[in-house]
């Protein structure tokens, strides 16, 4: 199949199911819960101190320039605004330190955004993206932000709605022990922001007994269009924010990831954040051929056609991963080495491929 074909993701994969060697029965199954995937709406809240960088996070992460970065201190953003990107919706709001009166009114309405349900009666925010300005010494005002706004108002679930994420992490020595030229902090700015994301950690934990892990990260800045600093650890922030979205929803991000590989490159070497992601979008998908085939359908005819929705998969992150094709040999093994663990009973490799294959069914 041609690329450029169809406009995203979703069409590739509608195309792949209709064509798809595979009995009716199964097709139609594959369709309605293609359908259902589709339905799926993802919201993010972002929010933090004029200036922390919600705006240029925003487009580093999405590509195009949604949203206007901010020159000097004159706030942007007055009010909550609203980025639509199809399944995709972003929110961004002021934090605190605005002076007291705008800082009332941003406050209410995080609340109100946090407390707001969707048709089905869920809470609409997945998942609230809080960004601290890694170059100010005084985060008071987003302690305020998160412990007393953000944090009270999450609902049961309050560990997996909240990401805290350090971004200027580039100026949080006022620029001493960056490496501008490979792109990543010195050891002593790694001690640096090491021991800010675990003060940062401890002072969230004893005012609320919320365990958040922030991480840090730059953002990028450009100066009259030119980019000046790229972005580090912005795969690492997507990877967190991905891992912190319900499973079914995952794949609401695959149409709207940053097309311009540049961005994503340089990351800590904890982990290759960028294949990790595949994982994690498609990590969850399973049992369903096992336990929601009758046991008398032939595994081996199932299993091509449902495989063959795969290159679909990766041609949607393909700028995204290091090396598309090794990951499409990936793919292409983790398949394999899943049917012969199926045939095996090795439950293990049989647990990945059921995992991999959930969100299809
Ligand atoms: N040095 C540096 N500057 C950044 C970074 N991220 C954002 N900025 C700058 O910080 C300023 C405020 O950014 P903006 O995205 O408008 O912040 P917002 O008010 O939270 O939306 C702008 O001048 C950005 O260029 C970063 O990672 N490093
Ligand atoms: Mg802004």
């Amino acid at each position: 199949m041609e690329e450029n074909k169809f406009q995203n993701f979703f069409e590739v994969m509608q195309h792949d199911i209709m064509a798809a060697d595979i009995p009716e029965e199964e097709r139609q199954k594959l369709l309605s819960n293609y359908l259902m995937l589709k339905d799926k709406k993802v919201n993010l809240l972002i929010t933090g101190a004029t200036g922390c960088g919600k705006s240029s996070t925003i487009n580093a992460l999405f590509g195009c320039e949604k949203a206007t970065v901010g020159v000097g201190v004159e706030p942007q953003t007055m009010g909550i605004e609203k980025y639509e990107m199809e399944n995709l919706t972003l929110w961004d709001s002021p934090g605190l330190g605005d002076g007291k009166e705008k800082d009332t009114r941003h406050a209410k309405n995080i609340i109100a955004k946090l407390l707001e349900r969707d048709e089905d009666g869920n809470f609409l925010i997945d998942l609230v993206l809080v960004i601290l300005d890694g170059s100010s010494r005084d985060l008071g005002t987003s302690y305020e932000l998160i412990n007393q706004v953000i944090i009270p108002n999450l609902g049961d679930d309050k560990e997996n709605r909240i990401l805290v994420a350090i971004n200027q992490a580039d100026m949080a020595m006022k620029g001493r022990y960056w490496n501008a030229e490979e792109n990543r902090p010195e050891a002593p700015l790694v001690k640096f922001l090491d021991e800010k994301v675990e003060s940062v950690r401890s002072r969230i934990k004893e005012a609320t007994g919320v365990d958040v892990t922030p991480i840090y990260y730059c953002a990028g800045y450009k100066e009259e269009g030119m980019l000046q600093c790229k972005p580090y650890n912005l795969a690492k922030l997507l990877y967190f924010i991905v891992e912190h979205t319900p499973n079914e929803k995952r794949i609401a991000y695959i149409d709207h990831i940053n097309q311009d590989t540049e961005v994503w490159r340089d990351n800590d070497d904890v982990r290759n954040y960028r294949n990790d992601l595949l994982g994690s979008i498609f990590g969850f998908v399973g049992n369903s051929i096992l336990k929601k085939l009758p046991l008398t359908t032939p595994l081996a005819g199932v299993v091509p056609g449902v495989a063959g929705l795969l290159p679909g998969v990766v041609r949607g992150v393909s700028n995204f991963i290091d090396d598309p094709d090794s990951a499409m040999m990936d793919l292409d093994d983790l398949v394999y080495d899943s049917v012969m663990g199926v045939l095996d009973k090795a439950e293990d490799v049989m647990d990945k491929f059921v995992d991999f294959l959930d969100w299809l069914w």
